[in-house]
Order: structure tokens, then C-alpha cells, then sequence
């Protein structure tokens, strides 16, 4: 199994609602290790390059909008941006994630529990999450700079902690 990084966001619905701490307590069962984090307010720019993949669908304006946190304003207008690396990560932490579209997600992910359609039909389903190796690269690489990384460590070894 690979070793791979994946781009996660809390979306600016998932800050509002206050489900910061539910969330990372559900992506820590995959036991991966956060290598940067941070909170970003999202420049129009930003939240076009990126979705660019979305373009040519009738609900870009209104997904741009809602990556910005346009339809909440402050203080929701922000996201909550993770870097994570671990074994098979992307996989296994979209599995947690759940399927893009809420309805459908299973509802123990988070996107299954937490999402839902708004009445302008946008999926506001919470967290993003890498979806390949390739455009995690890509992802991590808009959202993040270098230096913001913390150096690739993966300890993964059991830790036992005893008394003695
Ligand atoms: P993903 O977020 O599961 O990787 P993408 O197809 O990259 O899925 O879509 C990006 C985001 O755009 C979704 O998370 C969701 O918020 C929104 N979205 C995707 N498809 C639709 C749709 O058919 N209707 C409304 N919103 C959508």
C-alpha cells in the first residue's frame, strides 16, 4: 500500500455548524497523521482554480460562492484546510467522507450525517476531500506552501504506553 497526502477541508457549512471537532474526530479513526493546517479565507480565484474541473456545470457560480462562504459571511466565510499522509489515505479517509452527493451518502460518513442539498441544488456536504493521488498533489500544492508542511514524518508504529 502507498503512502499518500490528501488536501481535507471543513467547508464554511461545517464551520458553522460547529462540526470542526466531530469531524476530525471521525478522519482520526483512519489514524493518519495531519502534516499542515490552517485556516483560509477564500479568495474568489482560489475557489475557481480550485473546482476548475467544474467549469462547464450549471452550479459553478453558486459552488464557488459556497466554498467562499458567501451565502453565511463572517464569521463563517472560511474554510478549515488539513493536510494528511498515511497508508492508502485517500481511499480510506473518502470512504469517511462519504459520497458527494449527501442523499446519498452513507450516514455514518460525514457527508451522510452532516451534508445536505440547499433549495439552489448545491451539495453543501461539509468536508472536502482529495479525490487521487494526482490532484491531491495539485490541491496541496494551491492550498498550501511549502514551507507550511510539516516534513513527511510517518510514525505509525503502535506507541504502548505504560506506568513504568
Ligand atoms: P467531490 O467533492 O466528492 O470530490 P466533485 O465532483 O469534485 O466531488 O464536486 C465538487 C463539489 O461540488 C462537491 O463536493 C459538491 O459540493 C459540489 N457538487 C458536485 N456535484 C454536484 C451536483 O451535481 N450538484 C450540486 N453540487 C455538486
Amino acid at each position: 500500500m502507498a503512502i499518500e497526502q490528501l488536501l481535507i477541508l471543513i467547508k464554511p457549512d461545517g464551520v458553522k455548524k460547529s462540526l470542526t471537532g466531530n469531524i476530525l474526530t471521525k478522519l482520526s479513526e483512519a489514524r493518519m497523521v495531519i502534516i499542515g493546517a490552517k485556516a483560509v479565507k477564500v479568495s474568489k480565484e482560489l475557489a475557481e482554480q480550485h473546482y476548475y474541473h467544474l467549469k462547464d456545470k450549471p452550479f459553478f457560480g453558486e459552488l464557488v460562492d459556497y466554498i467562499q462562504g458567501k451565502v453565511y459571511g463572517e464569521p463563517w466565510d472560511r474554510v478549515l484546510a488539513f493536510v494528511y499522509q498515511g497508508e492508502d489515505a485517500i481511499a480510506r479517509m473518502r470512504k469517511i467522507a462519504g459520497a458527494t452527493n449527501p442523499e446519498e451518502a452513507d450516514p455514518i460518513s460525514i457527508r451522510g450525517a452532516y451534508g445536505r442539498i440547499t433549495t439552489k441544488g448545491v451539495y453543501e456536504n461539509v468536508v472536502h476531500c482529495s479525490s487521487d493521488p494526482k490532484e491531491a498533489e495539485r490541491e496541496i500544492k494551491l492550498w498550501f506552501k511549502p514551507e507550511e508542511i510539516v516534513n513527511k514524518i510517518y510514525p505509525t508504529k503502535e506507541v504502548t504506553v505504560t506506568n513504568k
